[in-house]
Formats: structure tokens, C-alpha cells, sequence
């Protein structure tokens, strides 16, 4: 049934079915979450790192309506030159994407759903999308969340950007029953920023751990994902007050717009990109490539 719609790569399925280690990469932080041509070579250079750190990359996405698990390089130019032209596809877009073959970007919560059909455990990516800043009247919460609470994979990420309601995203991912791990961390990641106000689930320091409260949790069947923040490197890190306030003028821009819905994230990442003049770009590559290398490890501990 699944292979009329799934593509699985070869190197990838292989590695799948021989039980290695294999990390899910997501794509629309390459269509949507970075400018051409940086977007492009991060997503090469994060398979690399992946590859380096001894585990098997598949990045993930709908090309012509079929669904993608590990792509090759040609494909992953394409999509990144195609960028904003490419559709954001979430849960709810999958079957029409695949229905009208065309092409889809997937975000974070429909990687999971690609992955755990694959069967692979472990994605990396920057941030996931979350509860919105002033979610109480406009209902902006991203199917991200959702998706954590009813697919097993574990989601290797900086923390939260802070265009979201960190706190309130916390609540909910609480009331959902998803972990959320802080590695070497006591305090969430704020994305470009190693810390925040608010506290992590459990703090484990290695990737052995992590791995270890992975297989417990799915050996006894508790579905739903785990969320694994892992700081942003101190040198890159920037600054939190001048960050803070890109970001509230970025939202009250994005409320005067009247910019809603599947449009809200990538209009404001793509303002912080603007507002910064290319630091938050640089601090964004760096953070995925830190989440690349500590999901290898945690997929390599995981396959043992
Ligand atoms: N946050 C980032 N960078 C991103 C995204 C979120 O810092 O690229 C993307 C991810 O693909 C995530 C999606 O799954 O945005 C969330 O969008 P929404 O809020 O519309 O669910
Ligand atoms: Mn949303």
C-alpha cells in the first residue's frame, strides 16, 4: 500500500533495513527557512556532518507528488533554488500535494509523519514551530505540536524561536505528554540563544542517555515523540535584548499586515533574517549543524 506513494533512497532503505543508524532531515528549512544559495549548502553540508558522526542522512520531501525519504543532491538544489515557490506541506497538505503531483516542502511535523512511515527514529532540524505569541485569540498553534504528541520520533532541535509563546508551548506539549529534554541544558534553548526563563522535562548530558529514555519510552509503547533541545554553540550565540526586539516588531508587522496562518512563520523568519542583516543566518546554519552532529550520535547509541 505505502510503496504506491513512498520512495525510500536506496542507501537509506538499506541502512534502514539492516538496522544502522539513519537521521530524517526536514525541507522546508530550505525552502522556507533560508535564502538561496546558504540553504543549499547547509542542507549538503548537514548530510555530511551526519555522515561524518558515523549515520546515514535522509532528507525529506514531496517531489512531483511522491514522497521522498533520502534525497540526492540535484534534488535537494532543485528544492532550495525553488525556495518560496515550493508549497509548505504540513499534515493536512500531504494527500494533496501527492493527489495533484506536485512538489512539497515539509516542515517538522510532516518529516515525522514521512519518517515514521521509513522507519527512522531520529530528525534533526533548527526549530520547531510552537505555540504563537498571542495565541489566545488568534488559535496560531503549529501542527508541529500536534504531530510530537501522536508519532515516535524524536526531534533533535535548537529549542524554541522565540516569534512563539515558548512558555505557552511548553504547556502544551506538557498537556500532550511530550518530553522535552534539555541537552546539557537546564533551561530551554531560546534558538539563537543557549538559554531561556523556562525549564526543561530531564537534562541528560549524552546522547547515550538520551538514546536509552528513547527505547523505554517506545518499548512500552507510549506513543508520541520526544523533543531533544540542544543549545546553540556559545560563539554564535546572539544577543538576547537585541533579538527580543526584532522580534516584537517583527510580530506587531506581521498583525498590522493581517499575515495569518501558514504564512505566519515564514513571514517572520524571513524578517529576522532581514532585521539582522544575515547574524541570525549565521547563527541558524550553526545551530543546525550542532543538532546534526548530536542526532548521529544519539542514532548511532540508538541503533546498538
Ligand atoms: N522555525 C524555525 N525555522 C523553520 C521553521 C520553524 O526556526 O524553518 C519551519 C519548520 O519547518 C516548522 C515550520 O515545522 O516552520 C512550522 O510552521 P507552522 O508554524 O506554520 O506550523
Ligand atoms: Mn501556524
Amino acid at each position: 500500500m505505502l510503496e504506491q506513494y513512498l520512495d525510500i533512497n536506496p542507501e537509506v532503505a538499506a541502512a534502514i533495513a539492516a538496522g544502522k543508524p539513519v537521521v530524517a532531515l526536514e525541507s522546508t528549512i530550505i525552502s522556507h527557512g533560508m535564502p538561496y544559495p546558504q540553504n543549499v549548502e547547509t542542507a549538503l553540508k548537514v548530510e555530511q556532518i551526519i555522515r561524518d558522526n558515523g549515520a546515514i542522512p535522509a532528507t525529506i520531501a514531496i517531489l512531483k507528488g511522491r514522497l521522498k525519504v533520502g534525497m540526492t543532491h540535484e534534488e535537494i538544489e532543485y528544492l532550495g533554488k525553488a525556495g518560496l515557490d515550493v508549497i509548505k506541506t504540513s499534515r493536512r497538505d500531504i494527500p494533496f500535494i501527492v493527489a495533484k503531483q506536485v512538489d512539497g516542502a515539509t516542515t517538522v511535523a510532516s518529516t515525522m509523519i514521512l519518517a515514521q512511515m521509513a522507519g527512522i527514529k531520529v530528525f534533526a532540524t533548527g526549530g520547531i514551530g510552537g505555540v504563537h505569541r498571542g495565541a489566545q485569540q488568534t488559535f496560531d498553534i503549529s501542527a508541529d505540536l500536534q504531530e510530537l504528541a501522536n508519532t515516535d520520533v524524536a526531534v533533535i532541535c535548537a529549542g524554541a524561536k522565540s516569534i512563539l509563546d515558548i512558555g505557552l508551548t511548553l504547556e502544551y506539549l506538557e498537556t500532550q505528554g511530550v518530553p522535552v529534554i534539555g541537552h546539557q541544558t537546564d533551561t530551554l534553548p531560546a534558538f539563537y540563544t543557549r538559554e531561556s526563563e523556562f525549564g526543561v522535562d530531564y537534562r541528560l548530558d549524552t546522547a547515550e542517555q538520551i538514546a536509552t529514555a528513547m527505547k523505554a519510552k517506545w518499548e512500552m509503547g507510549l506513543k508520541g515523540g520526544v523533543v531533544v533541545a540542544n543549545p546553540i554553540p556559545e560563539e554564535y550565540q546572539l544577543d538576547r535584548a537585541m533579538i527580543d526586539e526584532v522580534i516584537i516588531n517583527a510580530v506587531a508587522e506581521m498583525d498590522s499586515k493581517g499575515i495569518s496562518g501558514k504564512e505566519s512563520t515564514p513571514f517572520l523568519l524571513a524578517k529576522v533574517a532581514e532585521k539582522t542583516e544575515g547574524t541570525s543566518l549565521k547563527a541558524n546554519i550553526e545551530l543546525v549543524f550542532n543538532n546534526a552532529k548530536l542526532a548521529a550520535g544519539i542514532a548511532v547509541e540508538y541503533a546498538k
